[in-house]
């Protein structure tokens, strides 16, 4: 059941995360609604705002909500909602809890995401089993906080090339520079900003899933032909 939710993220995908601060005035339902309705398959909850109480009533909705569109729901830090709303999966960083630990709170089957930023987190990751990891900021973004200083290409091709688990991209990444991205190896992409803050978010996504799509469809092309 895992292993089936997680080729998602080796392949072409479109990994879409909240942001209601910059979401222009929509909720965050409206949001993940607008995104599940243009046929996104994964979503992550990242709220820094809100109450615990506040948070777990809109994760309640959205679970129910990825659910009804078959879309893989992961859960930014807050493990313990992940618990009680049965999400998918959890995204932890550096300073999080340490995964070992997430990892009995939850279980087996719940997906593990791990921000990386060096081959040296990488190892690490891969040593105390995380399912996926997260590479960047690859670009400069202003919508995370204490978000660390671009790894740019260099982290990026290391993890194209040692990286045994799947891994999302992260940082800074648009319509317009995600082929920069693609063309170095990377298949899953992850984005905020240009998402939620689009004047139209159906539109934006429908763009950025072509461009995947087209990816997808020139790599199954040459295979065939080699
Ligand atoms: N982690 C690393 S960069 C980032 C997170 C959550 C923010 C990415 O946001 P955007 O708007 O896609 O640059
Ligand atoms: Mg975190």
């Amino acid at each position: 059941m895992k292993e089936e939710k997680l080729k998602l993220f080796k392949d072409y995908t479109l990994y879409c995360i909240t942001g209601e601060a910059l979401s222009k005035g929509r909720s965050n339902i409206e949001v993940v609604e607008r995104m599940l309705k243009s046929g996104v398959k994964i979503i992550q909850y990242r709220e820094k705002k809100k109450t615990l109480r506040e948070k777990l009533l809109e994760c309640e909705k959205i679970r129910q909500m990825t659910l009804d569109y078959g879309c893989i729901f992961i859960i930014n830090d807050n493990i313990e909602i992940a618990k009680m709303v049965s999400a998918d999966g959890v995204h932890i960083g550096q300073d999080d809890y340490p995964l070992e630990r997430v990892r009995d709170f939850l279980g087996g089957e719940f997906i593990i995401g791990l921000s990386t930023h060096s081959r040296e987190q990488l190892y690490d990751a891969h040593r105390i089993g995380a399912d996926y990891i997260g590479v960047g900021p690859i670009f400069k973004t202003f919508t995370k906080e204490d978000v660390c200083d671009p790894v740019g290409f260099e982290y990026l091709d290391i993890a194209v090339k040692e990286s045994k688990i799947p891994f999302v991209t992260i940082g800074g990444i648009k319509e317009n520079n995600m082929e920069e991205v693609l063309k170095r190896g990377a298949r899953c992409i992850a984005m905020v900003s240009e998402i939620v803050a689009s004047d139209d978010i159906e539109g934006k996504i429908k763009a950025v899933v072509n461009k995947l799509n087209n990816w997808r469809d020139r790599d199954e092309n040459s295979n065939g032909l080699c």
